[in-house]
């Protein structure tokens, strides 16, 4: 997987060559590139930012110096587009492109929405398209879903921006190129810019990689995974008393049928409390009988 990153900070991303990102680096599962807007900037100043039109505070990412490095970075010779209506939101368009990852059954993968709600065309072979994508807190929440789908992308390409944030032209224009233009959130709350966002993005999605991880195990049994995304039951190591807490007896007796029954039991007692919202997402066909009692 080819990785780019756009961002005025590039060197936040010295920390990828640590750790098991580091490795996957070096084994040559992704190869990742951080490249400073400012290199695409011609002016003295290497300006990136200019004030809002409509007024208000802050500063926005100017449009131009986007796409002198997005136009390089995906081999795109600029052009102008007609956009019949410049004033619609763009939560439709994000929603409604029907450029997905191809993904065969077999990996597990719930289908993209689009090829659900009945558009049968063929897609296109995305398995070395890029797929651009910009972190913005007014965007939809990024999910484990998300993650899935975009561990199957030959090339990302993150756009991060800054201040209070790039001007809205950008994600339009290069949708309207064609290309597979993602924007997400990663919570309801604010961060100073996308770094943060991409970096959290970015391991949710290369980890998903074969061979990324030791034990893969370990990828399937998490919360969040699968169709039935329940939190996780609690986990204990030994010794089976401790500070005069004991871990459960069950736990401890052996009986892999009781012990599984157990944890999930826990997993859906935990994730009604904790987060009823993934409860109601559940898809009932895939609880049992026993589930339903707890
Ligand atoms: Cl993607 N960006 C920023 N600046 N803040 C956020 C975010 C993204 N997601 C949650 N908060």
């Amino acid at each position: 997987m080819k990785i780019d990153i756009v961002s005025v900070f590039p060197e936040y991303f010295d920390v990828l060559n640590l750790s098991l990102f580091g490795k996957a680096q070096a084994k040559g599962l992704v190869e990742v590139h951080a490249r400073n807007l400012r290199d695409w900037t011609h002016d003295v100043h290497h300006s990136v930012d200019d004030t809002p039109v409509g007024g208000g505070a802050g500063m926005v990412m100017k449009p131009e110096v986007w796409a002198e490095c997005l136009d390089d970075l995906l081999g795109l010779a600029p052009a102008a587009v007609s956009i019949d209506d410049p004033t619609a939101s763009d939560a439709t368009v994000m929603t409604d492109d029907a450029s997905r990852i191809a993904v065969t059954a077999d990996d597990g993968v719930v289908p993209s929405r689009e090829s659900e709600s009945g558009d049968e065309s063929t897609p296109a072979d995305h398995g070395n398209r890029p797929v651009l994508i910009f972190p913005n807190p007014s965007a939809p929440l990024f999910t484990q879903r998300d993650a899935t789908e975009l561990s199957h992308a030959g090339h990302l390409l993150f756009g991060c921006g800054r201040y209070e944030g790039y001007d809205a032209r950008i994600p339009q224009y290069y949708r309207a190129q064609g290309v597979d233009v993602r924007e997400y959130s990663i919570g309801d709350y604010v961060l100073n810019g996308g770094e943060v966002a991409v970096s959290v993005m970015l391991e949710a999605i290369t980890r998903l990689l074969p061979g990324f991880m030791g034990n893969a195990d370990s990828i399937v049994e998490e919360s969040y995974t699968g169709d039935n995304a329940l939190l996780e039951h609690r986990q204990y190591t030994k010794p089976a008393e401790w500070r005069g807490i004991r871990v459960p007896d069950i736990l401890l007796s052996g009986d892999h049928g009781k012990v599984d029954r157990f944890r999930r039991d826990e997993a859906i007692a935990r994730t009604n409390e904790i987060r009823p919202d993934l409860i109601e997402q559940l898809d009932c066909k895939a609880l049992d009988k026993a589930d339903r009692k707890t």
